[in-house]
C-alpha cells in the first residue's frame, strides 16, 4: 500500500520498520508558552517526561458512587446490553467495555465538560477540544480479561484517521485499583517514540480488537527494548483517582484474577485542530462510537455542582 503524503506515522506495514521519535510536541503551546491552567509547571514537566500524570482523590467517594450506581443499572438494561458499543468479554456475557458512555449518560457527559477537566485539556492540547471516544472498562472480578500492550494513537491514526499526536485520555477509577485486580500499566517515556506496526488491517477489525488486540501492537522485541529502557508503572489507589495519559503512551493491563472489579471510566479529548480524516490503513472509517466525526465542535465548559469535590 502506498504511503499517503499526509501520513506522518505510517503503520500497519508489510515489513517491520524502525521506530522513530514522535514529530509532535507532547504539550502543545501555540504561543510558545504553556497555556495557564490547573496543572502546575511541575505537573506539566512530569507529564512531558512520562507521558502520564496521576491525580489521586480527584472525585470523592459520594460522587464516584453515583457513577457506579449508573454502571450497575446498565448491567441489567437490555438497550445497553444490545447496543453495538457494548463489548462483552471473549466467549462470555460479562460486559468488557461500554463505548459512547458520554452519550448514554448525562452525568458522564457533564463530567467531560467540567471546567476543571477542560482547563487541563486546554493546557495539554493548546486548543479547544472535543470528545473523540468515551468508554467504561468494567474488568469484572475473576473474568475480566486484560488489554495487550499498545499505543492508542497507533490505532486511532490507522483506523480512525487521526492525523497527529494531539489527543489525551482522562481515566477515572470507579473502583479500587490494586496490584491484584489488573490496574492500568504504563511505560513512562514511551510516548516519545512511534512504533510502526506490521500487518494489513482487516475490514471491521474492531469486532475482534476490542476483545483482544493482536494487530497494531508492538512486537515482543520492540516491547522488550522499550520496557528495558523505561520500566513499567501501575498507578494504584482508591476510587476517584484521575490518570491522564498522552495518546501515544504505551499501556495495557493484566487479567483480573481477584474477586474485585476494576472499573475505569475513560474519555479521550482530541484537539479541534486535529480532526479525523480518512483512515490511514485504507479501510472505511470505524463507527462513530469509536471515532467521533459528527460532534467535533469545541466543548464549552459547564460547571457541575453535583461533582462535589473535584480538586
Ligand atoms: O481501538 C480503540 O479505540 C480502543 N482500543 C484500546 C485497546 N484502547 C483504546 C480504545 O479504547
Ligand atoms: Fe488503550
Amino acid at each position: 500500500m502506498d504511503i499517503r503524503s499526509d501520513d506522518f506515522y505510517p503503520t500497519r506495514l508489510e515489513r517491520p520498520q524502525s521506530s522513530f521519535e514522535r514529530l509532535d510536541p507532547v504539550i502543545h503551546s501555540p504561543q510558545g508558552i504553556h497555556t495557564p491552567g490547573p496543572l502546575s509547571e511541575t505537573e506539566l514537566a512530569r507529564y512531558d517526561r512520562d507521558g502520564f500524570l496521576v491525580i489521586p482523590n480527584f472525585l470523592d467517594e459520594a460522587t464516584v458512587r453515583r457513577f457506579r450506581d449508573d454502571l450497575r443499572g446498565y448491567e441489567s438494561d437490555d438497550s445497553v446490553l444490545s447496543a453495538e458499543g457494548t463489548i462483552c468479554e471473549p466467549g462470555k456475557q460479562e460486559i468488557r467495555s461500554i463505548f459512547g458512555i458520554h452519550e448514554l449518560s448525562t452525568r458522564f457527559d457533564r463530567l467531560t465538560r467540567d471546567p476543571r477537566l477542560l482547563d487541563m485539556v486546554h493546557q495539554l492540547l493548546g486548543s479547544d477540544a472535543y470528545i473523540h471516544q468515551s468508554r467504561i472498562n468494567y474488568k469484572p472480578g475473576f473474568h475480566g480479561k486484560g488489554f495487550d500492550w499498545h499505543s492508542d494513537f497507533e490505532t486511532w491514526h490507522a483506523e480512525d484517521g487521526m492525523p497527529r499526536m494531539r489527543a489525551v485520555s482522562f481515566s477515572i477509577t470507579l473502583t479500587d485499583n490494586t496490584p491484584f485486580n489488573g490496574p492500568l500499566m504504563l511505560v513512562p517515556g514511551s510516548h516519545r517514540t512511534f512504533i510502526p506496526c506490521v500487518g494489513r488491517t482487516p475490514e471491521d477489525h474492531y469486532h475482534s480488537s476490542l476483545k483482544k488486540q493482536q494487530l497494531g501492537v508492538p512486537s515482543d522485541q520492540q516491547l522488550q527494548q522499550m520496557i528495558n529502557r523505561h520500566g513499567i508503572q501501575a498507578p494504584t489507589g482508591g476510587p476517584g483517582s484521575l490518570i491522564i495519559f498522552e495518546c501515544n503512551t504505551l499501556h495495557g493491563s493484566n487479567a483480573n484474577m481477584s474477586p474485585w472489579a476494576r472499573s475505569n471510566l475513560f474519555f479521550v479529548y482530541n484537539s479541534v485542530e486535529n480532526p479525523l480524516v480518512q483512515p490511514f490503513c485504507g479501510n472505511r472509517p470505524r463507527p462513530e462510537f469509536l471515532g467521533n466525526r459528527s460532534q467535533c465542535e469545541a466543548l464549552v465548559p459547564i460547571h457541575d455542582d453535583t461533582l462535589s469535590k473535584v480538586s
